[in-house]
């Protein structure tokens, strides 16, 4: 019985004591949650691999900087555009849609946000996003032999 009147004695240090291990267990959960996740085989587009004319490394590179681009407040275009010039049919695009995956993405600011208020999008949905109506159609004019919307 002596522990059950300590439990009694000290209720309230021990209840906060839980409370406090609990919270920081799920922040250190959510906060080491990794930025990034590969998509899922049915989620990723077609590559005919025979069709591309960039690398994987080269793939990789392109969506690391459409990432960076889209993560600013506000948007870096020419850099976002630049990516553009790179792609020269829809393999290679759809190649670097599914090196891109899924990234962490705060859609109400545009920027990274943190792991808590933002997810995880894909690159169209960032992309969508990230542009506006008449920047998407600079892209549809500049790119017709991609379709990216
Ligand atoms: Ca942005």
């Amino acid at each position: 019985m002596k522990i059950l009147a300590f439990i009694l004695k000290n209720f309230q240090p021990i209840i906060y004591a839980l409370l406090g291990f609990f919270v920081l267990k799920t922040l250190k959960e959510v906060l080491s949650k990794p930025s990034e996740e590969k998509l899922k085989n049915d989620e990723e587009l077609p590559v005919s691999n025979t069709k591309t004319t960039i690398t994987n490394v080269q793939a990789q590179v392109i969506a690391d900087n459409i990432y960076n681009a889209s993560i600013e407040s506000g948007t870096d275009e020419a850099l976002l555009y630049a990516q553009f010039d790179k792609l020269k049919n829809q393999n290679d695009f759809n190649a670097v849609y599914n090196a891109f995956g899924k990234r962490q993405y705060s859609k109400f600011w545009g920027n990274v946000g943190d792991p808590v208020t933002s997810d995880k999008h894909d690159m169209i949905a960032i992309l969508t996003n990230e542009l506006t109506t008449k920047e998407q159609e600079y892209l549809k004019n500049n790119y017709p032999h991609l379709t990216i919307f």
